[in-house]
């Protein structure tokens, strides 16, 4: 080797050395590489499983006391118990009858029987004012035998028309025969359709009245009860008193019987 060649070598080598040794090399691309800058963050990670349970909450503070509406009336009480008999009759006239004994217990003073058997009186009046009020408001009238139908000539759904008979003290209007089948049909206008108490809710295809008896009369228009839609479980009758079967969610006329 040259001796320049050498000499211009080693200054080379001897340079870089110098460089790569300060704290701030001054060409860094002739020295090993430094720490590079951090990297950018990675992404997230998939979500962590469900957390146990937290603790029991406290206990709430005591609720304030409601008084609720006051309940029904009960059923009217058993009937007293028959009276004393009456005491003889003064100077030979007739002694007075004795009264119907009040409900109670025997021991208890005749005055508390008595306003106990008045208040079940009073209950029973009360429920036969309430049906006789409902039934005031049936003004069409029509009896056929010993049978009467009568509607207020609104309409409802089926269970509203048991509803309604049963709070005027009746049942829904059925047709037991021809003829009460036209006392119905009657009542109503041309065009005009009512609920009649002939169903199948309990088996398909079994048409029963509301009182579970199998019919026996039945007046269906050809081709039904054809059940259409699948949803068919009553029955209407129209002016002329022809029968279809109908949804019973479905508004007709209600009409009623009583007998
Ligand atoms: C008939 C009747 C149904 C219903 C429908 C619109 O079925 O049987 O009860 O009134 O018409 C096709
Ligand atoms: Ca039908």
């Amino acid at each position: 080797m040259e001796p320049h060649t050498f000499l211009l070598l080693t200054t080379i080598l001897s340079m870089a050395l110098y460089c790569c040794a300060s704290v701030e090399p001054t060409s860094p691309n002739l020295c090993p590489g430094m720490p590079g800058l951090s990297g950018r963050d990675g992404r997230d990670g998939r979500e962590g499983k469900e957390g146990p349970p937290g603790l029991n909450g406290q206990k709430g503070d005591k609720g304030d006391k409601v008084i609720g509406p006051p309940g029904k009336a009960g059923p009217p009480g058993q009937t007293g118990q028959k009276g004393d008999r009456g005491s003889p009759g003064a100077n030979g006239q007739g002694g007075k009858k004795g009264e119907r004994g009040a409900v109670g217990y025997p021991g208890q003073p005749a005055d508390v029987r008595r306003i106990a058997e008045l208040e079940g009186e009073l209950r029973a009046m009360k429920v036969s004012l309430s049906k006789l009020e409902k039934r005031f408001l049936l003004t069409t009238w029509k009896s056929y035998g010993q049978k009467s139908f009568a509607t207020r000539n609104s309409k409802g759904t089926f269970e509203g028309g048991l509803r309604l008979c049963a709070e005027a003290g009746g049942q829904i209007a059925m047709a037991a025969n021809e003829e009460e089948n036209n006392a119905i049909a009657s009542i109503l206008k041309t065009g005009e359709h009512a609920f009649i108490g002939i169903n199948d809710r309990k088996t398909e295809g079994k048409f029963e009245d509301v009182n579970g008896k199998p019919v026996t009369f039945t007046k269906w228009k050809s081709e039904e009860p054809n059940n259409f839609n699948g949803n068919e479980d009553c029955t209407i009758i129209n002016s002329g008193g022809i029968w279809n079967d109908i949804n019973c969610e479905a508004n007709f006329i209600i009409i009623c019987q009583f007998q």
